[in-house]
């Protein structure tokens, strides 16, 4: 079964969104398989954005999701990964399809309520990060 790595972020989890965003996935029909609420190290957040370390955004983004609590979640599903980005919606919420999660709650390119993995590759990387106590595939 596939599965991808979910973050609500501190926006969402401080706009008290987390459970309306937890709904949405739970009606599509997938399955929470494991969540948790933290407050990410900036180790975490430098591992979770690797591969933004030189973007001009990277220092902000460190900055934001460990400026408070995010709910970290795995979700599996038939091609849950696809289905949940399509869920999210593109990264800037002007952009954004308006029934998406971002198109109805985003702020900003930034404050953008949720992150979820774009590919099998990085779904297993970031459960790793976020819950290294599960079994890895
Ligand atoms: P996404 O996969 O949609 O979460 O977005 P990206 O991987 O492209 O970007 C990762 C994070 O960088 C996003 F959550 C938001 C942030 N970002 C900015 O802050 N500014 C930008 O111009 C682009 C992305």
């Amino acid at each position: 079964m596939e599965r991808t790595l979910v973050l609500i972020k501190p926006d969402g989890v401080e706009r008290k969104l987390m459970g309306e965003i937890i709904s949405i996935y739970e009606k599509k029909g997938f399955e929470i398989s494991a969540m948790k609420l933290a407050r990410p190290t900036v180790e975490v957040a430098k591992e979770h954005y690797y591969e933004h370390r030189n973007k001009v955004f990277y220092n902000e983004l460190v900055d934001y999701i460990t400026g408070g609590y995010v709910c970290a979640l795995i979700i599996e599903g038939e091609n849950v990964i696809d289905a949940v980005r399509k869920i999210n919606g593109e990264t800037d919420p002007l952009k954004a399809e308006a029934g998406s999660i971002r198109g109805r709650f985003a702020l900003s390119k930034a404050e953008n309520c949720v992150h979820s993995s774009d590919s099998k590759e990085s779904a297993e990387r970031e459960i790793k990060i976020w819950f290294p106590e599960m079994p890895q595939l």
